[in-house]
């Protein structure tokens, strides 16, 4: 029986090489994936690093809808950030391409490989903020004014 289609959230972010470009690239490969149907991207945000270092990030949010399970979604976002050159030196290291999954449907998912909903998503202005522009209604008011001390500029729009 085929899969149902679930609406997932991924937040895209890089602060090496022309991260925009990279993040619009991103964009274009999940269009073009196998059981990944709409793509809507929210504009590009420009952020300060949060608990890591190098230049400004570019930070947004993807809202997918997609019939791969959660496992198989966060294969091919990791197979999207290795083609993007990304490496892993130490915890946080600036990075050409970070690919999180923040929400998969209503779905609570505790493995060693994945935590969803992603357990930081809610200090992080960088991923509440893009997220707001996408779906207004799954980030308050509250949760916003909760990182508001955290510097992000809106972008450029994301093509
Ligand atoms: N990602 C991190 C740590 N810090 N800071 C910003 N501004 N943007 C990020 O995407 C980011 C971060 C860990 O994934
Ligand atoms: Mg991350
Ligand atoms: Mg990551």
């Amino acid at each position: 029986m085929a899969r149902p289609e679930v609406t997932a959230f991924i937040a895209l972010g890089g602060n090496l090489g022309d991260a925009a470009q990279t993040l619009r690239d991103a964009v274009a490969a999940l269009t073009t994936t196998p059981g990944i149907g709409r793509v809507r991207c929210s504009s590009l945000y420009r952020t300060a690093p949060v608990q890591s270092s190098g230049p400004d990030y570019v930070n947004a949010v993807a809202e997918v809808s997609t019939t791969l399970s959660a496992p198989a979604l966060l294969d091919v976002l990791q197979a999207i950030e290795n083609r993007a050159g990304r490496q892993r030196p130490y915890l946080n290291a600036p990075r050409t391409l970070d690919l999180d999954l923040l929400l998969y449907g209503s779905a609570r998912i505790e493995s060693p490989r994945l935590t969803v909903p992603h357990p930081r998503m809610r200090e992080r202005a960088f991923v509440l903020v893009p997220l707001h522009e996408m779906a207004p209604g799954l980030v308050s008011q509250e949760a916003l004014a909760a990182v508001q001390g955290q510097h992000i500029a809106p972008g450029q729009t994301p093509r």
